[in-house]
């Protein structure tokens, strides 16, 4: 089958074209990138994927990369992924997840292909919900309390009405907090790692820098989620919406110290209000009955496995690579 990634050079694109080539089943896998989008996270596979070029922003960019690829299915996953950021850069928050998942939607309408798409929306269309709705189902209101959730709930509706308009075999996912090696550092646990790798390795002192350690999470390993999603595109009807998650749940301090416990440093944690979102989601736990149901799907990989492999990954990066230690990328 061809298989279209757009976001393939991101944190989730890079694990799913990983997972889809490990199965060998001759998938042919092409991914959408820009002239500029960092390759790191392909190393592993960039003679096995053809990369080509468009912004998802631009219509006629996307037309012609459809009209070429033709693909049978469809994972959109390029976006403007960070809630804090969303807040600084609303608009092209905005512009890229709902202007830029309708041009996808479009381009697969006038170019007339019948792909199945996977749309990836986020836990965060529910924002801030109430001890009455948790553990959260896809009935629970949408309540987005970012302008990124904003901008998900407009993707994730926008995937719907052309399965009702137009019959594009759109399958939509909510998926709450994903982990893993390659995530980038401005996400939480992501953030810790690094630090703990960069003190461990001397590059820098033994501080952390935290926001709300008190956000409840669900943690799911991405390589958990890029199964999950295979799987969606596999079985799962058109038009449905699914969320989907981990099933390890406690606070963001708590995760915090089971990083700790890999080290034997002492660290100091520090509040940065930088870190603060002006409004935050605090009660993230998902149901996932619909989409167990559906497809017996269920998270494999324990946290504690998870968050040691991103230790090694970011000791390994910086080791490579010290002058990472002094940035924060995504
Ligand atoms: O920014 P780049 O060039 O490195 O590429 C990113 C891509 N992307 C775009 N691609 C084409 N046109 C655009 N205007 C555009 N803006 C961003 O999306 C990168 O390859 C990918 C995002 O990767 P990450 O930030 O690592 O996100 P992640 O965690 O892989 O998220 C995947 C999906 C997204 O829909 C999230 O909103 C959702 O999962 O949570």
């Amino acid at each position: 089958m061809r298989i279209l990634i757009t976001g393939i050079t991101g944190f989730v694109g890079s694990h799913l074209a990983e997972y889809i080539l490990s199965l060998n089943e001759g998938h042919e896998i092409y991914g959408l990138c820009r002239w500029r989008s960092p390759r790191d996270n392909l190393v592993n596979i960039h003679n096995k994927v053809s990369l080509l070029e468009a912004d998802i922003c631009d219509l006629s960019a996307l037309i012609r990369q459809i009209k070429t690829i033709k693909p049978d299915i469809i994972f959109h996953l390029a976006a403007q992924s960070y809630v804090l950021t969303s807040f600084n850069s609303p608009v092209h928050t905005l512009w890229t997840n709902a202007i830029g998942t309708t041009n996808l939607l479009e381009a697969v309408r006038i170019v007339e292909i019948d792909p199945v798409m996977h749309i990836c929306s986020s836990s965060e269309v529910y924002g801030q919900v109430t001890k009455e709705d948790v553990p959260i189902k896809e009935t629970c209101p949408l309540r987005p309390a970012s302008p990124y959730a904003v901008s998900k709930v407009a993707e994730d509706m926008v995937a719907y009405q052309y399965w009702l308009s137009y019959g594009i075999k759109t399958i939509r996912t909510r998926m709450f907090t994903h982990t893993g090696p390659r995530r980038g550092d401005v996400f939480v646990m992501s953030a810790f790692t690094k630090q703990v790798a960069a003190a461990e390795l001397n590059l820098k002192d033994s501080v952390i820098r935290v926001g709300n350690l008190k956000s409840v999470r669900t943690f799911c390993d991405v390589r958990d989620a890029v199964k999950a999603y295979w799987i969606l595109v596999n079985k799962c009807k058109p038009g449905e919406v699914y969320n989907i998650g981990g099933n390890r749940t406690m606070t963001v301090g708590e995760a915090l110290d089971i990083v700790l416990s890999f080290s034997k440093k002492k660290f100091e944690i520090k509040v940065d209000p930088q870190l603060l979102r002006p409004s935050d989601v605090t009660l993230q736990i998902p149901c996932i009955d619909k989409f167990r149901n559906d497809t017996g799907w269920e998270p494999e990989v324990p946290l504690k496995e998870t968050l040691k492999d991103m230790l090694d990954y970011w000791k390994d990066q910086l080791s490579r690579c010290p002058w990472k230690a002094l940035t924060v990328s995504k």
